[in-house]
């Protein structure tokens, strides 16, 4: 499958994360990147669809914050990356602060997405492969794969979080309508629940949401992706979340897999994009699913049978080791049965 990044995106490499009130080495890490390139071959590189399709999904605010917030960090006499401790959830208003440590708090769900020197560049360069993947697709690749680094699916209109900066799989989504595709469907298999996108599109009747994720009474993002979020407005009953426990394996997945699909082709899309994270891997360092590289062969396989013309972004898997190879088994599952 012809797959698609921008070198920039190697260059986001925040030290260190927040991890159960100590520090922890950021798991998002550069290696990552380079370990699906290892696999998969250098690919080609993402072309420069411009800040435009970007702002036809983030808020112009946010978008000059992730450009400015590691500058006016620099700025205030700090070193290192820039991270928020204060976050406005009590009786909110637009207070045009300047100060980065309230700016910082403003723009973020959560104290675990740092922003570093380059972060801008490479959020840029994986919104960007996913922009030339999708005209991949809409000039007749049956699929293409883009290899974002950094993910993309937590982050929202005006928030980052989760370890993303720039919602990939909206921004080609918005993309697609632009270019007059009527129903789309975004599935997102990553271990985690894609607030984000869940969000963006919770009241687009037009675009439908399915997320397969670890239960959020257990796991992050815990505010997002129960099961009774169906959705709202012209929206309603257009967004799917099928939490599942800890510890599911194939034979918990496969089920709920096969529902999100069914609901899928009722919505009667022209067009899939798949959000992918390869952290549903059993020996993923910071999950708890317990899917074998093989299952993702046999998840391509049943994805490529909607038989739709299929966008995939990446998204999360941290065993590094094994990412590379994880990937290629989906991406041949989803290539072989077409
Ligand atoms: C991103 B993606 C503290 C917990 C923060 C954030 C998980 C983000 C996952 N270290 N965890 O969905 O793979
Ligand atoms: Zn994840």
């Amino acid at each position: 499958m012809r797959h698609f990044s921008d070198p920039a995106q190697a260059l986001h490499a925040p030290t260190r994360e927040l991890h159960n009130g100590g520090w922890m080495d950021f798991a998002e890490c550069p290696a990552r990147f380079d370990a699906m390139l290892a696999e998969l071959g250098p690919g080609e590189p993402a072309r420069d669809f411009g800040l435009d399709p970007i702002l036809a999904v983030h808020d112009p605010a946010y978008v000059a914050f992730l450009q400015e917030a590691h500058g006016l960090w620099l700025a205030a006499g700090r070193e290192g990356d820039a991270m928020g401790y204060v976050f406005p959830v009590v009786a909110r208003r637009a207070l045009a602060l300047d100060r980065i440590d309230a700016k910082i708090g403003a723009f973020a769900m959560d104290a675990s997405t740092p922003v570093a020197a380059q972060t801008w560049q490479a959020a840029y360069g994986a919104a960007q492969a996913a922009l030339t993947a999708l005209d991949a697709v809409l000039q007749g690749e049956r699929a293409a794969f883009a290899l974002c680094r950094p993910p993309g699916h937590h982050c929202g209109r005006d928030y980052m979080g989760g370890y993303c900066y720039l919602n990939n799989a909206a921004i080609a989504a918005r993309a697609a309508q632009g270019r007059g595709v009527k129903r789309i469907a975004i599935l997102d298999v990553d271990y985690h629940h894609g607030n984000g996108t869940q969000d963006i599109f919770y009241d687009d009747g037009a675009v439908f949401f399915a997320s397969l994720h670890a239960d959020p009474r257990t796991d992050f993002p815990f505010y997002w992706g129960h099961a009774d979020e169906r959705g709202a407005g012209a929206g309603e009953g257009t967004t799917l979340n099928l939490p599942l426990p800890q510890g599911t394996d194939w034979s918990g997945y496969a089920p709920a897999l096969d529902a999100a699909l069914e609901a899928v082709r009722a919505h009667g899309a022209d067009l899939l994009i798949v959000s992918y994270g390869a952290d549903t891997f059993a020996e993923d360092p910071i999950s708890h699913f317990r899917l074998a590289r093989e299952d993702y062969a046999a998840m391509g396989k049943r994805i490529a049978a909607l038989d739709l013309p299929t966008l995939v972004v990446m998204e999360g898997g941290y065993a590094v080791d094994a990412l590379g190879a994880n990937v290629a088994a989906f991406l041949d599952g989803l290539e072989r049965a077409a």
